[in-house]
């Protein structure tokens, strides 16, 4: 496909005004492809705009998700009237997206803005745990039955592990001899890491509305004080666990290397960031979260590093259908990284409660 032509076009169907320039693809999420569009507008200054081609194989109802993210982003715009915020654009006939063939696009406002993919300064995550507590919070009275489950079970950890179990089960492409001391240790952590997903439902855990997929690179700070300015990828917000949002954060931010680094052996949890991002987090969110929600939120950090090895093992093994990879061994490098982390934060467990704890006192004392 000539990118240049596809984006222009699909900007024209966002009734876009101006002339196109060009396009650069951004590395963002391993999921959709994202492009960055630059325009002259009518008066001679550029402007860019973020264009997206949703991911239709993870995502199977993409109108239904963009109905989510339409309600979800005009409730934050009522809470923050006047402040910078995702918009998306609509088509002359007032949709979110534009369907041509197999690809679905969406467009945005492009926000000026850093992003991080790691953490260089703990003042930036402990920002990042008040832009993902306050999100939660913004949300805490939407209506969840407003709200489509876009991918069904996406964190039940549960089914997740019965997909992997399929994908060990079937084999396609013969990787399952090459993968078994990956798959002994993830079922041998199996009970404990489905603990969360059996205490929703039974009713222990309260159902929220959460994002989902908080990876700190999912928010936009402003480039001269590095406050938090905009949560994105609002692709995932469906009713799920305080702990989802908490132990993804982490899982992503607090490891001590990248989430698919080569020298997975030097993945670990970096208490330091794990105490920024928990102190920023509780500040938000500790005055309204149950007593078991808080007693989990350290668990929640194994549950989501767990959850995420049997999803990037699972596709592995099947070929790798979901996650964009760049190499071949790319899912199996990524599932070495999750479970070198696992295994360390089961080490460390006693430590994150404790810190955990203190915040929540922290947190209760300057209110
Ligand atoms: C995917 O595409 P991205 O990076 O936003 C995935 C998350 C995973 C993450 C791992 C819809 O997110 O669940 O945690 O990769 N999103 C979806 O990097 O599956
Ligand atoms: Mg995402």
């Amino acid at each position: 496909m000539d990118m240049n032509k596809k984006l222009a076009q699909v900007s024209d169907l966002f009734c876009i005004k101006g002339t196109f320039v060009g396009y650069h693809t951004i590395q963002m999420g391993n999921v959709n492809k994202t492009y960055e569009v630059k325009f002259r507008q009518p008066d001679g200054s550029p402007k860019s705009y973020l264009i997206q081609n949703v991911n239709t194989y993870a995502f199977r109802n993409p109108i239904q998700l963009m109905d989510n993210i339409d309600k979800v982003t005009e409730h934050i715009r009522g809470k923050k009237p006047g402040q910078i915020a995702l918009h998306f654009h609509h088509t002359a006939d007032r949709k979110t997206y534009v369907i041509d063939g197999d690809n679905f696009w969406r467009m945005t406002n492009y926000i000026p803005s850093v992003t991080y993919n790691s953490v260089i300064d703990q003042q930036v995550v402990c920002n990042a745990g008040k832009a993902f507590g306050e999100f939660q919070m913004q949300l805490s009275d939407f209506d969840i039955t407003q709200l489509y489950e876009t991918i069904p079970g996406f964190h039940n950890t549960r089914q997740r592990y019965e997909q992997l179990q399929e994908a060990i089960e079937a084999d396609p492409v013969g990787r399952v001899a090459e993968v078994q001391d990956e798959i002994d240790y993830l079922m041998s952590v199996r009970e404990v890491a489905c603990q969360l997903t059996d205490m929703l439902e039974q009713g222990k855990l309260p159902l929220r509305v959460t994002h989902n997929d908080t990876k700190i690179n999912n928010v936009l700070f402003n480039p001269d004080d590095n406050s938090a300015m905009v949560v994105i990828d609002l692709d995932t917000v469906m009713p799920g666990l305080v702990g989802h949002d908490f132990g993804d954060a982490i899982r992503f931010a607090a490891n001590k290397v990248s989430e698919d680094a080569l020298e997975y052996d030097k993945a670990g949890v970096d208490l330091e960031v794990f105490r920024s991002f928990t102190e920023g987090f509780l500040d938000m969110t500790a005055d309204t979260l149950t007593q078991a929600e808080i007693d989990t939120l350290a668990l929640s950090c194994l549950t989501l590093t767990v959850e995420l090895s049997t999803r990037f093992l699972a596709d592995y093994i099947l070929g790798d259908p979901y996650f964009n990879i760049k190499y071949a061994e790319h899912n199996l490098v990524r599932t070495r990284c999750q479970i070198a982390l696992a295994k360390d934060m089961q080490l460390h467990m006693e430590q994150m409660e404790q810190i955990v704890a203190e915040c929540v006192e922290k947190a209760k004392n300057t209110h």
